[in-house]
């Protein structure tokens, strides 16, 4: 499509209907305006994938600078300003299995236990794995003692890094100047465990666990199990992120539905990849290499249209080149009809005569009359309004 087309359309594109949308975001649904495609988008996400056993949650801030009731400031986020999506990843292949947008408090949640936001947030985004035995990890935005326990009675067990100023640590587990480094002191529940380490003098991080059981260290790194585990499977949401950033396909605008539809986009092309990967090992397919050949499949239907519509010969040319479908010389019957033609004296009768006529030479473009020019034999069926013009009959 042409430039100005493209623009018009970025324009004009919306993911609702407006007349209902008040409504819908006095029912809660903050982010009515985009909210049932990203809803359909992140469903249709997980309709064809199965998570491997480790997940992660995390939250993504999608930047964005513009109005918005729920746009977020977050400190620890290069962007700083943004739309903030919650996020469940698969930990080892980065999938996307399913996210919301973040809109802020919502008086309307029911919650009926009294829990904080980030367990609920959790809660709500591991729904589709329930009592599969699954690990989440999550950080110390998540980790309470409160969210293990919801989670394990889903069948569902946790590990992540925890605040220090936990009301339900012990004070044995607080920062301790005392401590040398590497080194890990250990608490055990019944159902959960936790770790107070120290990478480094004056470093210390606490861990809770409802996966492990055990004290065990690694001999060479002296780091907890726990630990290594944790960072083996935090990054899920943060590496999804990164891929996306490599090739971003995100447009500056003023309009967050907008934003948050090239997020969608974003995610869908590392998802795809994904999908693409787990189909054919084998295939190590480059992401730009692979981003290319979507983005030409995905054109390739309106394409197809396009070559059958009355466009201009050099249009069709090019829309050929891209589809790898041979160039054609040749007019057919759906090409842009030029203008009709001036009657102009035709060249090769004497002046006096002045014969005026409609017709060209099809090689010199020289106004010609019908008797000084060549006839051809075309059946009714095969003459059309274009051939005449072209062939100059
Ligand atoms: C989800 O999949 C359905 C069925 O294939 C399709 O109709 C719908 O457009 C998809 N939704 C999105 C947001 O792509
Ligand atoms: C993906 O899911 C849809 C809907 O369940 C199904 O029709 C389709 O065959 C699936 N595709 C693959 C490759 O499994
Ligand atoms: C810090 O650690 C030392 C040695 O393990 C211990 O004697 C001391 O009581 C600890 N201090 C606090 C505040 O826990
Ligand atoms: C680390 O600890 C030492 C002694 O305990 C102290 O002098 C120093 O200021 C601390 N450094 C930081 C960055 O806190
Ligand atoms: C986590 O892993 C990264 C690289 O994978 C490593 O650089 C870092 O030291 C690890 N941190 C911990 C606490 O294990
Ligand atoms: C696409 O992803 C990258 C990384 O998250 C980001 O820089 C870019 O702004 C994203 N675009 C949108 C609209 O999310
Ligand atoms: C193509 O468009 C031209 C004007 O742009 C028109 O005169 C002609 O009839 C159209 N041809 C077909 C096949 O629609
Ligand atoms: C795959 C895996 O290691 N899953 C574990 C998750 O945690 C539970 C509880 O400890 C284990 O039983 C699973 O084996």
């Amino acid at each position: 499509m042409t430039l100005k087309r493209f623009l018009f359309l970025l324009c004009a594109i919306r993911f609702d209907d407006p007349d209902s949308r008040a409504d819908r975001i006095a029912s809660g649904d903050t982010a009515a305006a985009v909210s049932e495609v990203f809803k359909s988008f992140i469903k249709n996400c997980s309709t064809n994938y199965t998570c491997s056993e480790f997940a992660t949650v995390d939250e993504m801030l999608v930047p964005f600078r513009g109005k918005c009731k729920f746009r977020m400031y977050m400190k620890s986020k290069p962007a700083k300003y943004g739309l903030k999506i919650m996020c469940l990843c698969d930990a080892r292949t980065h999938y996307l299995i399913n996210a919301f947008i973040y809109t802020g408090k919502n008086v309307l949640r029911r919650n009926p236990k009294k829990l904080s936001i980030p367990t609920l947030d959790v809660l709500d985004l591991v729904s589709p794995i329930e009592n599969t035995n699954r690990n989440i990890t999550g950080d110390n935005w998540f980790t309470s003692n409160e969210l293990v326990s919801e989670l394990k009675s889903r069948g569902l067990t946790y590990v992540g890094t925890m605040r220090k100023n936990k009301r339900d640590i012990s004070p044995q587990f607080q920062p301790n100047k005392s401590r040398t480094a590497q080194s890990s002191i250990f608490g055990f529940t019944g159902d959960r465990t936790l770790v107070y380490f120290v990478p480094k003098r004056n470093r210390s991080v606490i861990l809770l666990s409802s996966m492990h059981h055990t004290d065990l260290v690694n001999k060479e790194s002296n780091k907890p199990e726990i630990n290594e585990f944790y960072n083996s499977t935090k990054s899920g949401v943060d590496s999804l992120d990164q891929k996306c950033a490599s090739y971003s396909c995100s447009r500056r605008s003023r309009r967050w539905p907008l934003t948050i539809f090239f997020a969608m986009l974003n995610i869908s092309t590392v998802n795809s990849r994904t999908l693409y990967i787990a189909a054919k090992p084998e295939d190590k397919m480059t992401r730009k290499k692979f981003n290319v050949l979507l983005g030409k499949a995905l054109i390739q239907e309106h394409l197809q249209e396009r070559l059958s519509l009355n466009i201009s010969r050099e249009m069709k040319n090019i829309i050929r080149k891209v589809l790898g479908i041979a160039e054609q010389n040749q007019p057919d019957a759906t090409d842009l009809q030029p203008p009709p033609a001036k009657r102009m004296r035709c060249v090769l009768c004497p002046r006096s005569k002045d014969r005026k006529t409609p017709m060209t030479c099809s090689k010199c473009r020289k106004p010609i009359c019908k008797q000084h020019a060549q006839q051809r034999f075309v059946c009714n069926a095969c003459t059309t309004a274009s051939e005449m013009w072209s062939d100059g009959v």
